[in-house]
């Protein structure tokens, strides 16, 4: 029977026949302003499907992308999670990057059960739901936002603190995690001075209440595309004072929609993904993607690519299990959970909810010259999920 097996699996592969389709799906945002953390997201996943392509035909299966712009924008996400469920070829989801997106789209992923793996989606809520399909291998906001805090009060001694968010389930929950914090470690910051804005491009009458309130710092709870323009008023009106941000102000973008390396000098922020330089293990992924896509991968990329391999392990294991046959979705997301994994960007496992059992956080400073891949890193830790509430 082994030896049957076996011979088809060789013919399979020798002539193509009878190649089964399996897709790993990405979610993300491939169009507006999001779209450079959303290409990190695809092609992180690409890398590795491409690479998997071979040992998959061995199988007997052809390995494809099916990659789905998510536009960041909830409904978007949803419609594409419709479609994605109607899909049986779809094993996997890599996504997304905004968690205000992931939340409602995974809702739809979980009525078949459908396994998704998110490279960066921080909101609690995105794995307090305890859902079975529902994993991350980045951290979360209820410790990104207190150990912003905690850099902002006893390392920048800021008093007195002005809070932004983007009014999105990320950069609110965020904003509100890192007052929280601030706040109970004795900083200042007065509801005046805790702002949510949709605003994109003109942000005088917010400059005009920060240079009121006269903070020590500014915490911006939302993502660079908002963040830059943001930053570059500021300083165009003459205000110095630091700004702080999370996970959303990570990409090199920042730099050029800022105005360049003057106006974000005094920008910290804390990530859950770390800069490349921070994962020796992902030196040939770094090289390999700059070969084939001409582009420098970040740290969201390496992380969206030890996703990808987390699901195909899963359906390598699957398809063993199902005696060479394709894996059912029920049996890749049992899989997943269960799942103990040597990535990239470190050891994986995953806790009772789906998150990464212990996951890592770093505190950097953009570069005084404006150069990304030199941005300081000023303090990694390593903290163990939070408990459910
Ligand atoms: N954590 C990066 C920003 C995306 C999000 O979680 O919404």
């Amino acid at each position: 029977m082994k030896k049957l097996f076996t011979v088809a699996l060789v013919l399979a592969a020798v002539t193509g026949l009878n190649a089964q389709v399996i897709k790993v799906a990405t979610q993300s945002p491939l169009s507006g302003g999001q779209t450079a953390f959303g290409e990190q997201l695809k092609l992180g996943t690409q890398y590795a499907i491409e690479e998997a392509q071979a040992k998959f035909k061995a199988l007997g299966f052809d390995l494809q992308l099916s990659a789905y712009d998510d536009q960041a924008n909830p409904d978007t996400g949803v419609s594409n999670a419709n479609r994605i469920i109607n899909d049986p070829d779809i094993l996997g989801v890599v996504g997304h990057f905004n968690s205000g997106v992931m939340i409602p789209s995974s809702e739809v992923y979980k009525t078949v059960n459908l396994v998704v793996v998110s490279p960066a989606n921080t909101n609690p809520k995105v794995t307090d739901r305890k859902l079975a399909n529902v994993n991350r291998i980045c951290g979360r906001d209820d410790v990104q936002g207190p150990a912003g805090a905690e850099f902002a009060v006893n390392t920048l001694k800021a008093k007195k603190i002005f809070v932004l968010n983007d009014k999105s389930a990320y950069g609110q929950g965020l904003a509100q995690a890192f007052k929280d914090a601030a706040v109970k470690l004795g900083a200042n910051i007065p509801d005046s001075a805790f702002v949510g804005t949709e605003e994109r491009s003109n942000f005088i009458p917010v400059i005009t209440q920060i240079i009121a309130f006269s903070p020590d710092l500014v915490y911006f709870g939302g993502t660079y595309d908002q963040i830059a323009p943001f930053t570059k008023q500021l300083r165009e009106r003459g205000v110095k004072t630091p700004v702080l941000g999370g996970d959303g102000l990570d990409d090199p973008s920042y730099i050029t929609l800022a105005g360049g390396a003057a106006n974000v000098a005094a920008t910290y922020f804390t990530t859950v993904a770390g800069p490349v330089s921070m994962f020796p293990k992902a030196a040939d992924l770094a090289k390999g993607f700059k070969a084939k896509y001409n582009k420098d991968i970040s740290g969201f990329g390496i992380y969206a690519y030890d996703c990808a391999k987390i699901i195909l392990s899963a359906l390598e294991t699957t398809i063993k299990a199902a005696g060479g046959k394709k894996p059912t979705r029920d049996a890749v997301t049992a899989a997943v959970r269960a799942i103990k994994y040597e990535g990239l960007t470190g050891s994986v496992t995953f806790d009772d909810k789906g998150d990464k059992a212990v996951a890592e956080y770093f505190i950097e400073q953009y570069d005084a010259k404006g150069v990304y891949d030199n941005n300081k890193v000023i303090k990694s830790i390593s903290v163990p999920a939070p408990k459910a509430p």
